[in-house]
């Protein structure tokens, strides 16, 4: 038995904004679950400060399966990204204490490391095509073996996934959501250009993925995704919103570039057609936002079933407790298939001290007990938090689209 004896959010902002839970047992024992949903940060804190924190005191911390069910079924209103992030920081924590109760880093009760490391893949973007393989070129250098491009499209001021400053990500950017303006046409002319020009480049032993960010139909996706069979992608993501499970058929029907989706899902519910009818070759859910880690191996199996693999989102705004949570279950999973990885601010990384640690292309979650993360919490109260919105999306017309 290990009585939680207590447990609060911390939310701080190093360079963006991260929820964090922290769980005390009666043994002075602590474990860390991220609980940051982008732009709406603190309904989750209040979801976790309001009613689940007062519902977990004097339980057993060893219970994970339990206290998972018990915040699922037990809050009558089941699902949604704000219950399952709060359960996933729940769930997230429990598994902490109990690595550190064992002495074991988190992977090891999961069933020990399947693989030596975590492939993770970078982000290359740019302005121009040019400048994004430029990009690309640098992050081979460094040993990375998958490459995300993203590019600005000719005609249009912005676009997702492209940033000022190279390196580092941030798409909520405003103190009130930023409008964009998106044209689907030339968008699809830019994208095939972009992977021509990498593949001569980079050449072939380098996986290339892309983002389209939920912005087109089925057909177009097919078309899109029919336009980069050439180019032979590793995956193509979020190629149309994914509400309509069945849409994806159609996508299936015209291309055989391999489709991953899942970084807006919470449940195993949002992705139970697509899996149990191969509609999909990568689930990205990830800990934080699909029920933590007890869930995501849900996923998991089911996909494992399906010849699904898993690629776990890994963007900025999924804290290094998450990244931590994500390589623990991605190293342990038998169907693993690649991790995003988005590099943090130095001062993020300073907040969070961890064990993870990146080499050839690689992630490893490293080997101290639990997640291997702790929270500075001298340091995170200097940065407080501060209201940020993702942007939204227009076409030309004015008419509202997906972000
Ligand atoms: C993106 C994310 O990482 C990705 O694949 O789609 O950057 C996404 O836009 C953010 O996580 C939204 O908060
Ligand atoms: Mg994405």
């Amino acid at each position: 038995m290990a009585k939680i004896r207590s447990a609060r959010v911390i939310v701080c902002s190093p360079g963006r904004n991260f929820v964090t839970l922290k769980i005390e047992t009666e043994d002075g024992l602590t474990g860390l679950g991220d609980a940051t949903l982008n732009g709406r940060e603190l309904s989750v804190a209040s979801y976790l400060t309001d009613h689940v924190i007062p519902c977990l005191i004097g339980r057993d911390a060893h219970q994970i399966e339990d206290i998972w069910q018990y915040l699922y079924r037990g809050a009558y209103w089941r699902r949604g990204p704000v219950t399952m992030s709060a359960i996933a920081a729940v769930d997230t924590a429990l598994w902490d204490i109990k690595g550190k109760v064992a002495g074991l880093p988190v992977y090891q009760l999961l069933g020990g490391a399947c693989r030596e490391g975590v492939m993770v893949y970078g982000h290359a973007n740019g302005a121009t095509v040019e400048e994004t393989v430029a990009e690309a070129m640098k992050y081979k250098a460094e040993g990375y073996k998958a490459i995300r491009l993203q590019s600005g499209v000719p005609g249009l001021a912005s676009t997702y996934g492209v940033s000022k400053d190279k390196k580092f990500y941030e798409p909520a950017d405003a103190d009130l959501p930023t409008e964009n303006v998106w044209s689907t046409p030339k968008y699809m002319r830019s994208v095939p250009e972009l992977f021509a020009k990498a593949r001569e480049a980079l050449g072939w032993d380098v996986h290339l993925l892309h983002d389209v960010h939920h912005r087109l139909t089925p057909i177009e996706a097919g078309r899109l995704g029919k336009d980069l069979e050439p180019y032979r992608p590793f995956w193509l993501e979020d190629a149309v919103a994914a509400e309509n499970q069945a849409g994806f058929r159609t996508i299936r029907q015209h291309t055989t570039t391999p489709l991953a989706v899942g970084e807006v899902f919470n449940t195993i519910w949002d992705a139970k057609q697509l899996i149990e009818e191969q509609l999909i070759d990568y689930i990205r859910m990830t800990v934080v936002h699909g029920g933590g880690i007890t869930h995501l191996r849900r996923v998991a199996s089911l996909a494992d079933l399906n010849h699904v693999r898993t690629g776990c989102h890994g963007a900025t705004d999924l804290s290094p407790v998450c990244m931590a949570a994500a390589l623990h279950f991605d190293i342990s999973v038998p169907n693993f298939g690649v991790q995003e990885y988005m590099l943090h601010t130095k001062e993020t990384d300073k907040v969070f001290p961890h064990a993870y640690t990146f080499k050839d292309g690689m992630l490893h979650p490293g080997e101290a007990p639990g997640l291997g993360v702790e929270i500075d919490e001298d340091l995170a109260a200097k940065y407080p938090y501060r209201r940020a919105y993702l942007p939204v999306n227009r076409l030309e017309d004015g008419s509202m689209t997906n972000w």
